[in-house]
């Protein structure tokens, strides 16, 4: 027993330290499969060549054999899918590479094809009326090559000289490139310590880009290593193009990136599983953006205090400490809607169970948090600690862990000590996990438990030789290695949770999930954080980067610890921390949090000067709540970001990662620079379009297409709203989203140079489901009338009973000024 609790000791202490741990966490020369392909040239006789005389399979997918002078045969499978998708797959003869499930949404739409062959290309079409502006020919080469056509336009290729499948005992490697033509610039495989754009790594400058989540502390800016999440996508963009590929595989994988003058590459090496890439079309940001969404889905509506400000803190040791958090940030009066209990509520560790000591009456707690409007939300990791005094792990010990291929189960060490792992791939264990959150398994939880974070879902084990995660041949549902969905782990713990609150809920609240690992996919059952930042300053333009590409990936609820999770452990640094605030405000996930050797950093415990800031930064976002609610409503019927980098809708301005938009027509520039005086801030698009600056409250108008050098002193960061935008904000100052309810609206019209303006506006009951069950909502275009300075709105919603609106004020601004309309309560219906 000594010797084990020392074991946990070190291996817990090595957790810390400055700087990724390099030593655990593999770069590709020591990984096997890895060095081996990446150095990979293939000889004229190991390269495939497509039969493309030989087109077989049934009316909906094509087959093509391959094969190599080493007589080696593999199958090309094409799907062509409605929006502008095409699905490919290599497959082996005899295939037994493991598919994953779950990831998809639903099963793509596939057309009918027709195919013309001549002797050495073939030429699909989609039947289908409406998309059969596309086509694919693959050129049998040796290598062979699958070229994908917008109209006459050539842009993505699928290269094979460089292709293999190989099998030994205990992998089963795959290469293959994928070449965007034209592209300037790649971007996603999110979750990466990157900028925007995806760095260039072929030329050997790097390592290849790692998808391996993994539990990394202290992780690095420009580290190629995989963090907590990976999604396998990859778009190409260029001015007048964008396309791009997901990669449906959840096993570790190792991507090169090349750039040349005209085009770039990707060379993906992946352990193991089914070659199977999605190609999307595009043809520009958001129709690529739209396609992958289609195939993973779209989050449902987040509840409206998901959007409020959360504070947490590594740990909140006992319930007193927890309730004076929340009676603090009202004693001075600063907004927030949700306390979160990190591990400390727990019965060391033994989740769905309160610590006895310091959690002894949580109902109580739950009461009195809930009693000021304030929700709670608790961690749950899926280690379940061995104790046989445990009933999450008695009902699970015979069945429902990750197992050994001798039947036994998989025990290793994390925070509880000894530990198994739930297999949620198994449907039963799945199901099994989840019911552990209703209120009558979850002992003294209430609906104030509003939510769950599940965390060290990589999954993490405290095992550096495996690099910190499970053995990649454990098994789960009793035959998948799990070296087959290393990388989606997470994303079924989040499937299982979500599962499990639909039904302690009777599907009547729409659940919340804040997960640390994720996959392509997870949007639709979690949001996500960046995980273990440091508060220093690169960080918070890194949470931008972060967080703008999780959005193009569908993950839009993301957002970054804020001021840093690590680090400042004497007394926190004001100024970072103001700043901080300052730019978080505009991240769809707002959460204040630190690891627990820090010193205290509720924004109450700030210099009285340092906490008007955050006041102030903290009540700017509550003013806009409503404009990102509306966004997530229309992110839900077209899958667009809710935060925007800048080529999305300004297709030439591929690098700015220090500036956001938020939708189309707010515009944020944040300081990211300590004791700034002075940043330069780009505003996008060309004259007459103008941007109003509404920071310093001047509502001066610039032109667009302009570069500013603006003064900033600390007591806020620039942001400016669009010229010919509407913008609904909730200006009364209240303590959470419950009291801001029904609260009136205070509307921006900001006039363009030929006095127009237009905007939506979202509103449902902000919790429930009828407004997917039931199109219960509300949802208006506004448009300014010029005459008599009023709004012409159209109610674009189908069924809005009982849901009302409220105005109070209509602000004008103009180039030449502003000017303000009080309305008298109006109900607009
Ligand atoms: O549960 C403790 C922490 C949590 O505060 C943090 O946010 C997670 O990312 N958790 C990781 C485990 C320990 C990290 C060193």
């Amino acid at each position: 027993m000594i010797r084990f609790w020392v074991l946990v000791v070190f291996l817990v202490s090595t957790v810390y330290g400055e700087g990724a741990d390099h030593e655990t966490f593999k770069n590709c020369s020591r990984i096997e499969f890895c060095t081996t392909l990446r150095g990979l040239t293939l000889e004229d006789d190991e390269q495939f060549t497509a039969d493309v005389k030989n087109v077989g399979g049934t009316n909906r997918v094509a087959t093509i054999p391959l094969s190599n002078g080493n007589k080696e045969s593999l199958t090309l499978e094409l799907t062509l899918l409605a929006s502008h998708t095409i699905r490919l797959k290599v497959l082996e003869i005899n295939h037994t590479r493991y598919e994953i499930p779950y990831v998809l949404n639903g099963e793509p739409e596939a057309a009918n094809f027709s195919v013309k062959t001549d002797d050495t290309s073939a030429t699909f079409t989609p039947d289908a009326n409406d998309y059969n502006d596309y086509h694919v020919v693959v050129k049998s080469g040796p290598p062979f090559t699958v070229e994908f056509y917008y109209g006459d336009n050539q842009e993505v290729v699928f290269t094979s000289e460089r292709l293999v499948m190989r099998n030994s005992e205990t992998s089963h490697p795959f290469t293959f490139g994928v070449t965007f033509l034209s592209a300037q610039m790649l971007y996603g495989l999110s979750h990466h310590a990157f900028n925007l754009g995806l760095p260039e790594t072929a030329d050997g400058s790097m390592d290849p880009i790692r998808l391996r989540n993994a539990d990394i502390s202290y992780y690095e800016i420009n580290d190629t290593l995989g963090l907590y999440g990976s999604v396998p996508v990859i778009y190409g963009h260029s001015v007048n193009w964008t396309s791009g590929v997901f990669l449906h595989n959840a096993a570790e994988q190792w991507i090169d990136i090349g750039y040349e003058d005209d085009k770039a590459s990707a060379y993906f090496m992946v352990e193991s599983a089914t070659l199977d890439l999605f190609v999307l079309l595009g043809p520009n940001p958001k129709s690529v953006v739209r396609q992958y969404t289609t195939l993973t889905g779209v989050a449902h509506m987040p509840q409206i205090w998901v959007l409020g400000y959360h504070q947490c803190r590594w740990s909140y040791w006992t319930q007193e400490d927890a309730k004076s958090v929340v009676a603090n940030m009202d004693k001075y009066d600063f907004p927030m809607d949700v306390l979160w209990l990190d591990d400390g509520h727990s019965n060391k560790n033994r989740y769905f169970e309160w610590n006895p000591e310091n959690y002894s009456d949580p109902i109580e707690m739950q009461q009195n948090i809930s009693s000021t409007g304030r929700r709670i939300v608790t961690i749950l990791d899926p280690h379940i600690k061995v104790a046989d005094d445990y009933a999450v792990y008695t009902g699970a010990k015979e069945k429902y862990f990750v197992k050994w291929a001798n039947g036994s189960n998989f025990e290793g060490i994390c925070w509880p000590g000894l530990a198994s792992w739930i297999d949620f791939l198994n449907e039963e264990a799945s199901d099994y996990y989840g019911s552990w959150y209703r209120y009558d398994r979850f002992n003294k939880s209430t609906p104030t438990l509003a939510g769950a974070w599940n965390d060290m879902n990589e999954p993490s084990v405290f095992d550096n030789n495996l690099e910190k995660t499970l053995p990649f041949e454990v098994l789960h549902n009793g035959t998948v290695e799990h070296r087959n969905i290393h990388n989606m782990y997470g994303f079924l713990q989040t499937r299982s949770t979500h599962k499990g609150l639909l039904i302690r809920d009777n599907s009547t609240v729409r659940p919340f999930i804040l997960t640390r690992s994720h996959f392509a996919g997870s949007q639709r059952y979690a949001v996500m954080w960046t995980g273990d930042n440091t508060a220093e300053w690169p960080y918070i333009r890194l949470s931008y980067s972060e967080c703008l590409t999780a959005n193009l990936l569908g993950m839009v609820i993301c957002g970054a610890d804020v001021a840093g999770f690590f680090d400042n452990r004497t007394s926190a640094d004001e100024e970072l921390s103001q700043r901080w605030y300052q730019a978080a405000i505009w991240l769809p996930f707002f959460r204040g949090h630190s690891e627990k050797t820090t010193a205290r950093r509720e924004p109450y415990l700030f210099s009285e000067d340092a906490q008007v800031v955050i006041r102030n930064a903290l009540k700017l976002r509550y003013k806009h709540i409503p404009v990102f609610y509306t966004l997530f409503f229309e992110y839900t019927l077209t899958g667009e970001p809710i935060i925007r980098p800048f080529f999305y809708h300004y297709p030439s301005m591929l690098t700015y990662d220090d500036h956001l938009l938020l939708g189309t027509d707010i515009l944020a520039r944040p300081v990211f620079e300590e004791s700034a005086t002075k940043v330069t801030v780009t505003l996008p698009g060309e004259e007459p379009a103008l941007w109003y600056r509404v920071d310093d409250e001047s509502w001066t108008s610039y032109s667009a297409g302009t570069e500013l050098e603006i003064d900033v002193d600390i007591s806020a960061s620039p942001f400016f709203y669009r010229g010919g935008s509407i913008i609904s904000r909730k200006d009364r100052e209240k303590g959470s989203t419950t009291d801001m309810v029904d609260d009136p609206f205070t509307v921006y019209v900001n006039l363009d140079a030929d006095s127009a303006a237009s905007g939506t506006l979202y509103v449902d009951d902000y919790y429930s489901f009828d407004y997917q069950n039931y199109d219960n909502f509300l949802y208006i275009l506004m448009k300014y009338i010029p005459e008599s300075h009023g709004l012409d709105i159209t109610d674009l919603s189908v069924n809005s009973t009982g849901i009302n609106l409220l105005f109070q004020r209509i602000v004008i601004n103009s180039p030449t000024g502003k000017s303000f309309y009080h309305i008298r309560h109006r109900k607009c219906r």
